[in-house]
């Protein structure tokens, strides 16, 4: 279970870092994975080129979790599985809802995005009888030692209890291209490989633009809760219309 303190600084701040998340032999293997899976990827595979907007994002292998043991190990690590529980909390039980590797080269960033004012499902932080429920909990793991200049993920420390959007949204640091290095109130995450990096989803968040030779090395698992029960079974979803099969939870 996360640690009182824990449990005060992620309500606070929105985030933790868990310092030596994975093990120096456990980084040594998925760096090695990554290696052959980028170097074996066309530079034209869709799935390596992020999507419109976010041209300048960085390389990105997603699905990353069918790509072999080590990425199947990352489901239910030790290091945060039961900080996955408390987080998004209740009776819901945390589901894995996308992941991918993020390499980040000279001059690429991810842009300002998320934030409390967007009220969307999964951007959503509730605190309520001593149990948070959170609509989407991250995990981004270092790869590689991430210095300033390194491209780092950025955060704005509260603001995923904020109830008015950072002015920040209205410049260049929102729009495609842009990063959080000139961003009030942000802050850089500097991790050492093998460190993580928690955080609820509604916190603003992007990443500074990287501006030293070579690349930041990164895992990103992104968890919700899991709280619709009832799955059709394939003969009913077959019958259904596509206005109806759009209703159903597949
Ligand atoms: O790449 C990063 O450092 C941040 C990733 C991110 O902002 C996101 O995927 O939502």
């Amino acid at each position: 279970m996360p640690t009182e303190m824990e449990d005060y600084l992620f309500d606070l701040r929105g985030y933790l870092i868990l310092e030596q998340a994975l093990s120096a032999g456990e980084v040594d293997e998925l760096n090695e994975r990554l290696d052959r899976l980028f170097a074996s990827r066309e530079p034209s595979d869709p799935n390596l080129n992020p999507k419109k907007g976010y041209e300048n994002f960085g390389r990105s292998l997603g699905d990353i979790v069918e790509c072999g043991e080590p990425f199947e190990r990352l489901i239910d690590h030790p290091s945060w599985t039961d900080h996955l529980h408390r987080y998004i909390g209740g009776e819901d039980r945390p589901i894995l809802e996308a992941c991918s590797a993020i390499f980040r080269g000279r001059d690429q960033a991810s842009r300002l995005h998320s934030g409390a004012h967007k009220r969307r499902m999964y951007t959503q932080f509730r605190y309520h009888n001593n149990e948070f429920r959170c609509g989407e909990i991250n995990i981004m793991i270092a790869l590689n030692d991430w210095r300033p200049g390194d491209g780092a993920t950025m955060v704005v420390p509260g603001s995923h209890k904020s109830n008015i959007i950072h002015p920040a949204f209205a410049t260049p640091a929102h729009k495609p291209g842009g990063s959080l290095d000139t961003v009030e109130g942000a802050v850089e995450v500097l991790m050492n490989a093998g460190d993580a990096l928690l955080f609820v989803d509604c916190m603003a968040h992007g990443s500074g633009k990287r501006v030293n030779p070579g690349v930041r090395r990164s895992i990103l698992y992104r968890y919700g809760p899991r709280w619709q029960t009832y799955q059709p079974n394939r003969d009913l979803m077959d019958r259904l219309t596509p206005e109806r099969r759009a209703f159903m939870n597949v």
